[in-house]
């Protein structure tokens, strides 16, 4: 793992956009996330049991996987969102960006390889695209119907509950 603002620069987005700022593990608490490194899937285990997570899927994200719909899923991740829930993702092979908002506004891209898991707080803006590898196998972790739902940016998440209170209670 690895955070970093983003160099808010135009071209792909699965290109680094490393500003050369580097963001500290702390800052990143301080917005909420927390991020582990788990070579054995027993660790996963338990922070699963420990926080009630009973369920999980496997996702791979790669041309090879998903074909012709693979450019346009790699679209739909980047669109800027919140979840109701925490968001628990355990990089399970290759890598990927986490683009967060922080207290400004502006974005902190954490770089995630392989056995990276990172725990985002309900009400955080964020989006995800692969990397230049063109290639991520993930696990989503959920406690027990996934609310997935991604909720698009706009004045409505704005006066969300799970929004306001991710302001209230983290980020002030
Ligand atoms: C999300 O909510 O943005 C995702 O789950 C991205 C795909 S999982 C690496
Ligand atoms: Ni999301």
């Amino acid at each position: 793992m690895r955070a970093y603002w983003f160099d808010n620069n135009s071209g792909d987005q699965r290109l680094p956009h490393d500003s050369g700022r580097d963001v500290s593990e702390e800052y990143l608490e301080k917005l909420g996330i927390k991020h582990f490194n788990y070579p054995s899937v027993d660790d996963v285990d338990k922070l699963a049991a420990n926080r009630g997570y009973k369920n999980r899927d496997v996702i791979t994200i790669s041309p090879t996987s998903m074909g012709e719909a693979y450019e346009e899923k790699v679209k739909m991740f980047f669109n800027e969102h919140l979840h109701e829930d925490e968001e628990i993702r355990y990089i399970l092979d290759g890598g990927g960006f986490f683009d967060v908002r922080d207290k400004n506004d502006e974005w902190v891209r954490i770089k995630l390889a392989k056995y990276d898991l990172m725990i985002m707080p309900a009400g955080i803006y964020h989006r995800f695209t692969t990397d230049e590898q063109n290639y991520t196998k993930a696990m989503r972790l959920f406690q027990d119907d996934p609310k997935w739902t991604p909720l698009t940016r706009g004045p409505e998440t704005d006066g969300n509950e799970f929004r306001k209170e991710y302001v209230h209670e983290i980020l002030s």
